[in-house]
């Protein structure tokens, strides 16, 4: 996250807004299809939606909404729901103002859902990026941290000088957490879960078809196993090297994390970076992402690779009973020198969280009985106090699951997924009541501190993520209506005006802070690849760039800049991408 490089700032003044927000990547024909207008006017005022050939195609006249509070703004929304043709370069016309040009069809999410899964692959350590899976030549690079001159590697590496350990594990593969080079499980953990989610999803509510073998880009796309699966594989054999080995003190636990002993500076190819690789000390909370995470392919492999998912199961038991001999040893905030620190003081999630996944692998009472007596049990959060927050992130993790519970169909728990599946619907309920009150229609909103947090379009997919899973379990548009409602916020109907996925929209992200996709600061690095996510607007602006522009106090939508240096608002992650991959696949199977 630090670096040391000299990009001047620019004013965000300079750049002017349309007053005519849209989805700037376009709307499907047969679903809602909002806009936000900006306007001081207190009537309403005449929309008018034209065609690529500027003929008008269908008039009628905004809502006032008023002041909207995550924005600043005094917006109206227009409704142009009930036009369903199809089209290119549509833009919707208000006054003088017209909108960035927009698509309307239903083939909108059709590669994104496959460009959001590209952004692991691009991201993998120990193995040459390579053509064709690169997606263009700029992209390709050596293998990252594979234990070559001058690179210190994955191979091999120590445990730090303070934490207590004497043995290197190897600890290659796997992917890189963001823009930074540490692998981190408890954010790893919501990742990969995240991922098999989506195909747990998709075979009992959808379709796995679109993640079959041959579909991706990737290396493994002819073994015969879903593309998907082998793009989460690659996580959890690394996940997997980051368990204590036996016959050490705390064996069976999972170290919190491996990193570069001081910060890197950008831009900085993987396989160039000179620091010394360490692992810092296992966790619980660790140890339960492995756990959960495990047992879940444990169950997703067992008709692919038996031999796969037996490894799975034996390294979730192991890391279940090591985190029950050692239920307090927490990673500390404090943990930051190199590498973030995912502090997490508040265990009791991850541990419903594992013994939901091993109960739904395994059905023993055991694990019934654990989740049973938690006081998570069957729960879906929609609020957490004074902060801002979705259902769930790499810290809070009770929904996760939860929402297995619900998504698994077996009779063996039929009794809890039915109420698995009612507490996830009334959570939908809220956050499809929350995106009525707000101007740019967003399902998520900020606490009564008033403030969007780091990774915010994170919060925001995480809660489409339940609503969507609201409308698998009921079939009521109101809830895809929800998920749309959300895309149509992070690709550009917001307070910026901006599309917060690169290579989608008008005015895409452009610039993440990322190492090695560094174009901004250096004419010899590539570009960010289409499909990737920003994590968006955070009122509390953490890095000296962002400070540097003067929008302290500025409304929370507008807590945001497109540049590389900026890492406390426009970083990139895995634990951001899941999310968009999942929705993006579930709004595509949805598409007409
Ligand atoms: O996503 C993390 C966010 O919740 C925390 O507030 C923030 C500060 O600790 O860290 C974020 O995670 C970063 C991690 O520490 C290092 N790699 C990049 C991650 C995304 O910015």
């Amino acid at each position: 996250m630090l670096h040391d490089s000299q990009a001047t700032p620019s004013p965000l003044a300079e750049k002017i807004l349309t007053t005519v927000r849209v989805n700037q990547v376009g709307y499907l024909p047969g679903a809602i299809k909002h806009a936000t207008i900006v306007s001081p006017s207190a009537t309403p005022l005449t929309w008018a939606l034209r065609d690529a050939a500027g003929t008008v195609a269908a008039t009628g006249t905004t809502s006032v909404f008023g002041d909207d509070a995550t924005s600043g703004d005094h917006v109206h929304i227009a409704d142009f729901s009930a036009y369903q043709q199809t089209g290119a370069g549509f833009t919707l016309v208000v006054g003088t103002d017209e909108s960035h040009p927009f698509t309307i069809s239903a083939d909108i999410y059709r590669q994104l859902k496959y460009d959001a899964l590209a952004y692991f692959y691009h991201n993998r350590s120990g193995i040459p990026i390579e053509m064709p899976y690169a997606g263009g030549v700029e992209w390709t690079r050596p293998a990252g941290h594979a234990g070559l001159a001058p690179n210190k590697g994955d191979t091999s590496v120590p445990c730090a000088p303070d934490i207590g350990c004497t043995y290197s594990l190897d600890v290659s593969g796997g992917w890189y957490d963001a823009g930074d080079h540490g692998k981190y499980v408890v954010n790893a953990g919501i990742s990969v879960w995240t991922l098999m989610n989506q195909y747990e999803r998709a075979t009992y509510y959808g379709s796995t078809a679109p993640f079959a073998d041959g579909t991706m880009n990737i290396p493994e796309n002819r073994n015969g196993i879903p593309d998907l699966l082998d793009e989460i594989r690659w996580e959890m054999d690394f996940l997997f090297r980051m368990q204590v080995p036996e016959g050490q003190p705390l064996s069976g636990m999972v170290h919190h994390k491996i990193h570069d002993a001081a910060w890197t500076g950008l831009p900085l190819r993987p396989d160039q970076d000179p620091q010394q690789r360490q692992l810092r000390p296992p966790s619980t909370a660790a140890t339960l992402n492995l756990a959960a995470t495990a047992a879940q392919c444990a169950r997703i492999w067992k008709t692919f690779d038996q031999s796969f998912s037996e490894r799975c199961l034996q390294a979730a038991e192991r890391a279940w009973r090591a985190a029950l001999a050692h239920p307090e040893v927490y990673a500390p905030h404090s943990d930051n020198v190199g590498g973030g620190p995912y502090g997490d003081t508040n265990l009791g999630d991850e541990f419903y969280w594992a013994a939901a996944e091993l109960y739904v692998t395994t059905h023993a009472s055991e694990y019934r009985e654990f989740i049973r007596q938690s006081p998570y049990y069957l729960s879906m959060p929609t609020t957490f106090g004074e902060h801002s927050a979705p259902a769930m992130t790499w810290a809070v993790t009770q929904a996760l699951g939860t929402i297995t519970l619900a998504t698994v169909h077996d009779a063996a728990h039929e009794q809890e997924s039915s109420a698995a599946r009612q507490s996830i619907v009334d959570a939908a309920n809220v956050f499809v009541g929350i995106l009525e009150q707000q101007g740019y229609r967003v399902p998520f909103a900020p606490g009564p501190d008033r403030k969007y947090s780091w990774g915010s379009n994170s919060f925001v997919l995480n809660n489409m993520l339940i609503v969507a899973l609201a409308y698998d379990f009921t079939k009521d548009a109101l809830y895809l209506h929800g998920v749309v409602d959300g895309m149509d916020y992070l690709l550009g109907r917001n307070a910026l005006d901006k599309s917060y996925v690169s290579g989608y929209g008008a005015d895409p992200l452009q610039n993440p802070h990322h190492r090695f996709w560094a174009r901004q600061l250096d004419p010899a690095f590539p570009p960010v690849p289409p499909g990737v996510v920003s994590g968006g607007p955070n009122s509390s602006l953490q890095d000296p760039y962002v400070q540097s522009l003067g929008i302290a106090g500025s409304p929370p939508q507008k807590c945001y800049v497109d540049h590389i240096e900026s890492w406390s608002t426009n970083e990139i992650t895995i634990n951001w991408n899941a999310p968009l991959a999942w929705v993006t696949a579930f709004l595509d199977e949805h598409a007409r």
